[in-house]
């Protein structure tokens, strides 16, 4: 029998919903049950594409807006051999954004279709399950100030969020939604749940492909 592969988690939703701090949370909570789980983040500011990803967000550079969407896409394809590696290893990848924020930003800024937008991305891993942490206005400005960097206004915060929507149209991909107002415990709980559902369903079915 084929050894049982991992399950592919992506952690999608507006800004301060609480991505970063569910994933670390998840990662650690399925560790500790005895899975074996990695996080990744994107951008992933660590390799030569993520440092000019992670300068144009700061405004030190400047990139036409189809060059920067091609590169975000680029630092997840660079990942994509470690991570198809650990899948087949049985060890569950969580991902901090993926492709779905690459297409959710850059079609924000208008004159982007959503189809182009998703062309460089389509053939990635497609995850077994997108949460979504739906949060509203008021209460990520509750947690604290917009950044500094590129996107980080609440106008601009708004068509991605409607972008967002477009995409989870999509029923062959496994959309789910959480409430991301609740205590940070509370929705770790509840994401801990459905992820290990995701990981025993998927665990012998083969890794698909993303809008393929
Ligand atoms: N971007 C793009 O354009 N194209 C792409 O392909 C990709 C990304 C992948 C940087 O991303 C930017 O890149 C981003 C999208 C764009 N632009 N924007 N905006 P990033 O992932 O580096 O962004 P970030 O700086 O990590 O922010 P974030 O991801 O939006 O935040 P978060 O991860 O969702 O939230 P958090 O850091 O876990 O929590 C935020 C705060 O809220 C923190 O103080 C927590 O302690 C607090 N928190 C968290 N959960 C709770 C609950 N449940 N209750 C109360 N307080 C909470
Ligand atoms: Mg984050």
């Amino acid at each position: 029998m084929a050894a049982r592969r991992g399950a592919l988690i992506a952690l999608e939703g507006v800004d301060r919903a609480g991505k970063s701090t569910q994933g670390r949370r998840l990662v650690q909570a399925l560790r500790d049950a005895g899975h074996r789980a990695d996080l990744l983040r994107f951008p992933d500011r660590s390799t030569e594409i993520g440092q000019l990803i992670s300068s144009y967000l700061g405004r030190e550079k400047n990139l036409e807006d189809h060059t920067i969407h091609l590169l975000f896409s680029a630092n997840r394809w660079e990942h994509v051999p470690m991570m198809k590696e650990k899948l087949h290893q049985g060890i569950t990848v969580v991902v901090d954004r993926y492709a779905f924020s690459g297409v959710a930003f850059t079609s924000a800024k208008g004159n982007f279709g959503l189809e182009w937008c998703k062309q460089p991305d389509v053939g990635l891993p497609k995850p077994d399950l997108i949460l979504f942490l739906q949060l509203n206005p008021e209460a990520a400005a509750e947690r604290g100030d917009f950044g500094h960097e590129r996107y980080e206004t609440s106008s601009f915060q708004e068509k991605v969020l409607q972008s967002f929507y477009c995409l989870m149209e999509d029923k062959s991909l496994n959309w789910k939604t959480v409430d991301a107002s609740k205590s940070i415990e509370d929705l770790h709980r509840e994401i801990k749940s459905i992820a290990k559902e995701t990981m025993e369903e998927v665990q012998n079915k083969p890794l698909g492909e993303l809008w393929k």
